[in-house]
């Protein structure tokens, strides 16, 4: 009974309008998410996931890696976007086909057409990892919107406006939502809440994120 009642209230959840040009959709991933799971295998297995290091010599608590012809690294240096693996010196992993069908179809409802992402950045949190309030904006094309898939478990998403001191929504994004933002949006203050120790069916105690970014 309680199952049959999580999945009416599931189903009933309304596309969220958070922000001018920021939509959160859920589960709108929810049909893609054996496809993205079987593409992700080979992806990590070229590319593993690694904690990068900010240039201010910190050790980000999600690990990372990425697909597409860019793939976003941090290092002492800088944020940048590049088009190999710091870690093999190998290309990316290429982007799966269902990746940006899904992307794309994902902006388009959003409001967003023509959306061509060249970068995937894939976000793996366990319990006590985070992601602290930043803006987006290390890519070169300012006008692409970001599309931002949750899958595995739940996690409270901070969206706030322009000025790091603005207040932000707390929005709990589950498995199989996406948020799109971009326009008025594109550049809000953004993170996620420390992730709870809980178990998702499909993923275990992880959260995966999966971002797409067009950025030239
Ligand atoms: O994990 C998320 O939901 C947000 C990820 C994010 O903001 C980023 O990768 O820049
Ligand atoms: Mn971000």
């Amino acid at each position: 009974m309680a199952d049959l009642f999580d999945q009416l209230n599931d189903d009933n959840r309304q596309r969220q309008l958070i922000a001018e040009g920021a939509v959160c959709l859920p589960g709108f991933a929810l049909e893609y998410v054996p496809t993205i799971l079987e593409a992700l295998g080979p992806i990590v297995e070229q590319a593993p996931f690694r904690h990068l290091v900010t240039p201010g010599g910190h050790t980000m608590s999600v690990a990372m890696t990425n697909c597409g012809s860019l793939g976003w690294v941090s290092d002492r240096r800088g944020y940048r976007y590049q088009e190999r693996d710091p870690l093999s010196d190998n290309a990316w992993p290429a982007m799966p086909e269902i990746f940006l069908t899904l992307a794309q179809k994902a902006a388009s409802e959003a409001g967003y057409q023509r959306f061509k992402p060249q970068a995937c950045l894939i976000n793996q949190y366990l319990p006590g990892s985070k992601m602290s309030l930043h803006q987006d904006k290390d890519e070169n094309n300012k006008a692409a919107p970001i599309v931002s898939i949750s899958l595995g478990v739940s996690a409270t998403f901070l969206f706030g406006g322009l000025r790091r001191d603005d207040p932000c929504q707390k929005l709990i994004l589950q498995h199989g939502d996406v948020v799109v933002w971009g326009g008025a949006s594109r550049f809000c203050f953004h993170g996620v809440q420390t992730l709870k120790d809980s178990e998702h069916s499909l993923l275990g105690r992880r959260r995966l994120n999966i971002t797409f970014r067009q950025i030239y």
